[in-house]
């Protein structure tokens, strides 16, 4: 029974890519250097599945910075401002699409979806790919768009691997997927209008892989797992028609992941392709409803193996359960594979040599996960002997981790029993907390504070690595941060900044810094996962049940409010945002980790009141991208995730002053989640769509205090007063005076404390225009 991937991480086990692709970048090296490095990654790739038994190694699987811009390359889908007249794409084109031209976006944004601003190019926008923390280049149309092949990647990589004797089977981006990830110019932008031009390409590039030799090709076609309307349906039954004619003897293995076909189960049947591939560890009941319906002649491709997540499978009960599944369809016309694509996983647990053994036994990274499936292959096969060994120790794994007591906490399950109603509600309405904090805190009309974050500047990162290879001293280290903290607090006095924050300085990153000193989480030394382009993210491992046993910020905090008399803000990150950028638990529900996260967190909230914090802001960065794919989803998850920030919120008298901050702006379609809530203050993205965003917040009459940001953090430009008055007023037409906080877009951490300083003096220059403006009023 052969086994596949799907598609495997291009980042290197050492991070080869990122650093050929900045060394690039920063002119240090040639493109063509580049080019050799990835051309080495793949060729690593092809052999490493090969050695570990992987049957159908896919190619066209790897990126230089992501596989959506590639197809938009690929089909000519590139904006006329990047002065491309046809032919080939060029590097320096696909670069300044992917990053901005002139190198200067900077390459470290914290929260990206925003285009990168330079003198030359922008960069095209970015978000999340589905529900992942990955990131693709969005598609972007015009109104008379026109497709061309414009690339032979896909290609050229074939033929790469066949003259490495590795024959493969090529990735591509379904057309239908590719069209509704794009945006148009065009307002009423109909992704499938595009449908009937766009088909061509792929059907001739269809074509010249079967002249190459291919004699399968997968599809990728993930929006197949989301509510679709009969219409896009019906696009679907034409696209593959059209494309299964273009090339009948070129074999298609229609790729769904990411969750279960559900009403689209019936369309995905009915396609003229060879091969279905179906997520069963997200979905697994829909195995029974395709059994029934499939042509006895379409090959299933069965992802049973967690391509998401890291913990170890129990191959012997999947065994169990797809025996039956391979005799009723018989072993020519199955295959075994991951959920999806392993590039949302690190690639190999063998690096990781200081973590707990026990923790490491429960583990499985992209090339163990390949090893899985080549067991399970085996024994599905009737060679079930000669991997004996294999199947037991997987089974000896998974009992060890269920019994493990480093998984279990009596104190936490009892607090967790104990979670009432009380705890996930403020004393008072908001409008009572609302008099009560503005008499205690005795801010002006308009206030201004920052997000969070200031510069990471190289000094800082030196600084922490430094320490972190025992070349700097606690000592040494924390009188720097100290040193840098008390710079920043200063600088934001001299500058007029009302509500203040300490700096971050000593935090690597939002997720990891909490993580690190939560009990249940662990953390890898070179478990990277590809978040977008050349930037990675370390997710930590969440094993057991999280509790806090120590304060985590609060003397930093105290250290802050030490130097001021002005309010310091208490930062935090919220249990949503944690939970949805770690590698979660498998044994209990999402949502009953999310509210562990939640008591750890709110134990912190509390402490730092105690400390005398009057405002404390728990970020919830990722609160909107976590929302489930299919809309009958969206409430329970809202309900858990809303249930868990007030958990950790509500432990605090009607005096303290709870802030939240969130990136993104399509908040519309869940307001009233957002309102329930209940933070006293929201600080949200909204100057790039011109306020657009806080029409929601008034057709909804949004009761509680906003920041709408008034400074676009994602770029280098120091916005001009007038431009923040001009926000601040059409905020004011749409809120009342008292509800409006002043705040840039996001956390400043990416940005030069060069544009930083002259930006936020514009910004409280602005904030007391309006104060003026709003007392003559
Ligand atoms: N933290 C975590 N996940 C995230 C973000 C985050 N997901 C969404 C968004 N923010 C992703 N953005 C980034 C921005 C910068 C980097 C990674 C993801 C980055 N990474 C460093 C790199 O690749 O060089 C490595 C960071 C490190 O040294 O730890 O710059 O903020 N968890
Ligand atoms: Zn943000």
């Amino acid at each position: 029974i052969p086994v596949s991937t799907l598609g495997v991480p291009r980042i290197g086990r050492r991070r080869e890519l990122k650093l050929a692709l900045e060394s690039h970048w920063s002119g240090k090296s040639s493109a063509e250097t580049l080019l050799q490095t990835a051309r080495e990654l793949r060729a690593e790739n092809w052999k490493e599945q090969r050695d570990r038994g992987v049957a159908i190694i896919p190619s066209n699987d790897f990126s230089l910075y992501d596989q959506v811009l590639d197809t938009s390359v690929m089909v000519g889908a590139v904006p006329a401002d990047y002065g491309w007249q046809g032919g080939p794409v060029p590097l320096e084109v696909y670069f300044a699409m992917a990053r901005g031209s002139q190198g200067s976006r900077d390459a470290g944004c914290e929260h990206p979806g925003h285009p990168g601003h330079s003198g030359g190019h922008k960069a095209q926008e970015m978000t999340k790919w589905f529900d992942t923390n990955y990131h693709y280049m969005v598609p972007a149309f015009s109104d008379d768009q026109v497709f061309a092949l414009s690339s032979t990647k896909p290609l050229d990589e074939f033929l790469e691997a066949k003259a490495l004797g590795i024959h493969t089977r090529p990735v591509l981006l379904g057309p239908i997927t590719f069209l509704k990830l794009g945006k148009s110019s065009d307002a009423g932008y109909d992704p499938l209008a595009l449908l009937p031009r766009l088909l061509p390409v792929y059907e001739e590039l269809l074509r010249k892989l079967k002249e190459a030799g291919a004699d399968w090709v997968q599809i990728d076609e993930p929006a197949l797992v989301t509510d679709l309307i009969p219409n896009e349906q019906d696009a679907y039954r034409l696209a593959y028609r059209k494309l299964a004619a273009a090339a009948p003897d070129l074999r298609i293995m229609l790729a769904t992941y990411f969750g279960g076909l559900g009403g689209n189960l019936e369309t995905a049947l009915s396609l003229p392709v060879a091969g279905l591939h179906l997520d069963l560890v997200r979905a697994p009941e829909q195995l029974d409803a395709v059994l029934a319906a499939a042509r006895p002649d379409l090959v299933l491709s069965l992802g049973v193996i967690n391509g998401r997540n890291i913990w170890r499978a129990d191959l012997a009960s999947l065994a169990d359960r797809l025996g039956p599944v391979v005799k009723a369809r018989g072993a020519a016309m199955v295959q075994l594979a991951p959920s999806c694509s392993l590039l949302h996983i690190p690639i190999d647990l063998e690096l990781e040599t200081t973590l707990d053994a026990d923790l490491r036994s429960w583990l499985a990274f992209a090339l163990q996960k390949m090893d899985e499936l080549h067991v399970l292959s085996d024994v599905l096969s009737g060679n079930g002997a000669d991997v004996a060994g294999a199947l037991k120790a997987a089974a000896d794994a998974v009992a060890a981790r269920h019994a493990s007591p480093k998984v279990s906490d009596p104190l936490v399950q009892g607090r967790m029993a104990r979670i009432n109603d009380e705890m996930k509600t403020r004393g008072a309405t908001f409008v009572e907390r609302q008099k009560l904090q503005a008499t205690r805190l005795g801010l002006p009309a308009f206030p201004t504070t920052t997000i969070g974050s200031f510069p990471q500047t190289p000094e800082v990162r030196k600084a922490r690595a430094a320490h972190a290879r025992g070349e700097l001293s606690f000592v040494d280290y924390d009188t720097f941060l100290k040193k840098e903290t008390e710079a920043t607090i200063r600088w934001q006095e001299d500058v007029g900044l009302d509500v203040l924050v300490h700096g971050e300085f000593e935090r690597n990153d939002m997720v990891q810094y909490f993580g690190e000193q939560l009990s249940g989480f662990a953390f890898t030394q070179h478990a990277w996962v590809q978040s977008y382009g050349s930037r990675y993210v370390r997710p930590p491992v969440i094993y057991g049940d999280v509790s806090r046993p120590t304060p985590m910020t609060v003397s930093w905090w105290q250290y802050a409010q030490s130097l001021t008399d002005r309010p310091v803000k208490g930062m935090l990150t919220g249990p949503v945002t944690i939970l949805n950028w770690s590698f979660v638990r498998d044994d209990i529900p999402r949502s009953e980790t999310c509210r562990q996260i939640a008591l750890a967190i709110r134990d912190e909230v509390r402490d730092l009141e105690a400390a005398g914090a009057r405002i404390i802001q728990i970020d919830e960065a990722a609160l909107r991208e976590g929302l489930p794919l299919r809309h009958a989803d969206w409430k329970h998850y809202l309900d858990w995730a809303v249930e868990s920030f007030r958990i950790s919120a509500s432990g605090v008298s009607d005096e303290t002053q709870i802030h939240t901050h969130m990136c993104y702006s399509e908040f519309n379609d869940i307001i009233d989640a957002i309102a329930a809530m209940d933070a006293d203050v929201i600080s949200i993205e909204t100057s790039r769509s011109r306020m657009e965003l806080l029409d929601a917040f008034k057709t909804f009459k949004y009761p509680n205090e906003i920041g709408p940001g008034v400074y676009d953090i994602h770029s280098p430009r120091v916005p001009e007063i007038g431009e923040m008055t001009a926000l601040l007023s059409l905020a004011r037409q749409r809120l009342a005076g008292e509800q409006i906080w002043v705040n840039p877009d996001c956390g400043l951490k990416t940005r030069k404390w060069d544009e930083v300083r002259p930006a936020l003096v514009n910004m409280v220059a602005a904030a007391r225009t309006m104060r003026t403006e709003n007392a003559s009023a």
